[in-house]
């Protein structure tokens, strides 16, 4: 039997930790005042979600946050992000504050901390308030005062407590499914007439940003999770080119280059994009200095030209790479390139660099003892720590690593198929198995130490 590529090795103060949202776990919907929310309306449209799913149950965090504390203990992790559902703590999105949402957070918080795991909270995980959205959602800037707000109600709460924050979970996303193609909530379809939504959802974390310094002590760190990969053509043909180009522009640049330039790519105009929403002084409160820059890496993208409005196609990743259960490919020599790229592209502005979420879906099960056995994970998460560190080793300062995820969950429109978590979950008993992943990964950390 040939020996096992030895796992890589990381600074001692290096931070592991695994990533949740609200939404994807906690279920109890109903429960303790907690308002409805975007992802609450998309999901009771039929068609929306795969299967039907809802995640009104979802892995039951909310009543059974105690367990899984305690898996995460087991595990040694020194960081948990999870996400603060805002419906829960204003259920209209402004105004009244309701205590037993934020009494909820707190809970978890000290729950972490009696088990010696620091919580490093997200406020923003794509479940906006259903009331904010009937006033416009993102499309408005009112919105943005609004998260202000709210972030400063958490902060003034937990902010004794908790010492890393996160603005928003991947503004892209939020806006290319939500607000662009409509496959998530609010399940929008503006094409390319989504400017006001990306410049607000900034916006919102520029003003974010200042009302938690105002607010929490002065050793706090607050970044951004940003989903990153960099578009490779599927061809070298000129239009496959200009579709990656096009992509990269539309993602990494429209969304990080504010928040670290303090600029649009000026590219924008060219493309025809209605900037109007942008009026004098915003870049000076997005680009707000920042602690940590994070960023969500799960594979690189294929893209072709296209016809239409946007000539970008999504196109089939090359045969040999291997697919996780999203469809994506394993191909982890997109991660260094990536954080090379995005360190050249910023340079001195660049803040340190934490990986709030890595991790692969598969179809795990449970064999015949109740084990279940995901080698196939273990060797994606053990290939992206071996780029990272390459990246690490060619003087990319990056600081911590989340996995993504913790448990099972619910994959948005994908329902509970795709299976990303270190944990199995049965959605029917809601008993909890860890993997062989889970057992990898607490001997990466113990070594580590
Ligand atoms: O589950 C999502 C998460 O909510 C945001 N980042 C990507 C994950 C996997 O698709």
């Amino acid at each position: 039997m040939s020996e096992p590529i030895p796992l890589p090795r990381f600074p001692p103060d290096f931070l592991w930790g695994v990533s949740t949202s609200a939404y994807q776990i906690e279920g109890a919907l109903q429960e303790d005042g907690r308002g409805r929310s975007v992802w609450d309306t998309f999901c009771d449209e039929p068609g929306r979600i795969a299967g039907g799913d809802t995640a009104e149950t979802a892995c039951d965090h909310y009543r059974r946050y105690p367990e899984d504390v305690a898996l995460m203990a087991g595990l040694g992790i020194d960081v948990y992000r999870f996400s603060i559902a805002w419906p829960r703590i204003q259920p209209l999105g402004r105004g009244a504050i309701n205590s037993k949402g934020l009494d909820f957070y707190s809970r978890l918080v000290d729950t972490l901390l009696a088990k010696g795991i620091s919580p490093v909270p997200t406020l923003f995980h794509w479940d906006l308030p259903q009331a904010l959205q009937d006033a416009g959602g993102w499309f408005k800037r009112d919105t943005a005062d609004r998260f202000a707000e709210y972030a400063r109600v958490v902060a003034e709460h937990l902010g004794d407590r908790v010492p890393r924050w996160i603005t928003h979970n991947e503004t892209f996303e939020h806006t290319a499914l939500g607000h662009a193609l409509g496959t998530h909530a609010p399940g929008l379809q503006r094409g390319l007439n989504i400017f006001a939504v990306v410049h607000h959802l900034l916006l919102s974390h520029g003003k974010a940003v200042q009302a938690l310094r105002a607010t929490l002590p002065a050793s706090a760190q607050i970044g951004i999770a940003q989903s990153m990969s960099r578009a490779r053509p599927a061809s070298g043909r000129i239009k496959d080119r200009l579709a990656a180009y096009l992509l990269e522009i539309l993602h990494l640049r429209m969304h990080t280059d504010p928040l670290l330039l303090g600029r649009y790519p000026r590219a924008l105009r060219l493309l025809g994009i209605d900037t109007s929403a942008l009026i004098a002084g915003d870049m000076q409160t997005i680009a707000q200095p920042l602690d940590f820059l994070g960023i969500n890496f799960y594979n690189p993208q294929y893209v072709r030209g296209g016809r239409g409005e946007l000539p970008i196609e999504e196109a089939e990743p090359p045969a040999h790479f291997e697919r996780t259960a999203m469809g994506w490919p394993v191909d982890a020599s997109g991660f260094d390139a990536l954080l090379l790229h995005v360190r050249k592209r910023y340079g001195s502005k660049l803040p340190p660099i934490v990986i709030t979420e890595n991790g692969a879906a598969f179809p795990d099960t449970l064999d015949a003892q109740g084990r279940v056995d995901d080698p196939r994970r273990i060797a994606y998460l053990h290939e992206h720590l071996q780029a990272l560190r390459r990246a690490m080793d060619a003087g990319v300062d990056v600081r911590g690593y989340f996995v993504w995820s913790l448990l099972d969950n619910f994959e948005w429109a994908e329902g509970f198929r795709p299976r990303f978590g270190l944990v199995h979950v049965d959605y029917a008993t809601q008993k909890r198995t860890p993997k062989a992943s889970f057992d990898w990964y607490r001997r990466l950390i113990a070594a580590s130490r």
